[in-house]
């Protein structure tokens, strides 16, 4: 997709704040800090449409953001953050599951990785959470340009074998600093879209 247009509508917490349009969605999902909101910037040619942190936590909200008048990335606040307080992280829970469970305009979740690590125990909780759901997943092998091209391979596959990737589920190795992979990463997205 060639991004023209791209705004943030708006920042939810509850259902009835989502957009009633019926356009086709994906959301975001990962560690904080693994690169979600860069992601999206990278994805629409922004520099900080969606707020990018060196901090994690930094995305608190269900940000819903209009692409071209044809759809929407959901940025979504990440897990895994110790230094959220235990209420905070319930609030942030329920409202990640409302959403992800009951909305019928989602068409894929984006899942994050870091590529240059084993997933974490959270990263496979997620993506087992969102299997058992049946939501359709795009794993995102992040942060490539951190290492050498040399190395890429085997990390794809440690991911894919630690996640116990399902076949169907697609994974684009990506870099939010180099736009390694966003081509893959926008024609993967399509054609879950059109799904
Ligand atoms: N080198 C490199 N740095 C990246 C990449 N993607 C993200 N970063 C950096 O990682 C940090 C976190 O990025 P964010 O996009 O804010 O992460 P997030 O997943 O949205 O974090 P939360 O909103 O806290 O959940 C920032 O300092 C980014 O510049 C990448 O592909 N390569
Ligand atoms: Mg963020």
């Amino acid at each position: 997709m060639k991004v023209t247009q791209s705004e943030i509508v708006i920042s939810a917490v509850k259902p009835e704040q989502y957009p009633d349009t019926g356009l086709p969605e994906v959301a975001l999902a990962g560690r904080s800090n693994v690169g979600k909101s860069s992601f999206i910037n990278k994805m629409i040619n922004r520099k900080n449409l969606a707020r990018t942190s060196q901090k994690p936590g930094k995305t608190q909200t269900l940000n819903f953001y209009i692409i071209n008048e044809v759809m929407y990335f959901v940025d979504v606040p990440g897990y895994g953050f110790a230094k959220v307080s235990k209420s905070e992280r319930e609030a942030w829970g329920r409202m990640i599951e409302t959403y992800i469970t009951n909305r019928e305009t989602l068409k894929a979740v984006i899942q994050l990785i870091d590529i240059r690590h084993d997933p974490t125990k959270d990263d496979v909780a997620m993506y087992e959470w969102l299997k058992h759901y049946d939501i359709p997943v795009i794993i995102i092998a992040t942060k490539a340009d951190k290492i050498p091209k040399g190395k890429w391979q085997k990390h794809e596959k440690a991911i894919k074998e630690k996640l116990n990737k399902a076949p169907s589920d697609p994974i684009v190795v990506f870099s939010s600093e180099t736009g390694y992979g966003k081509d893959k990463a926008w024609k993967t997205i399509e054609e879950f879209l059109e799904s």
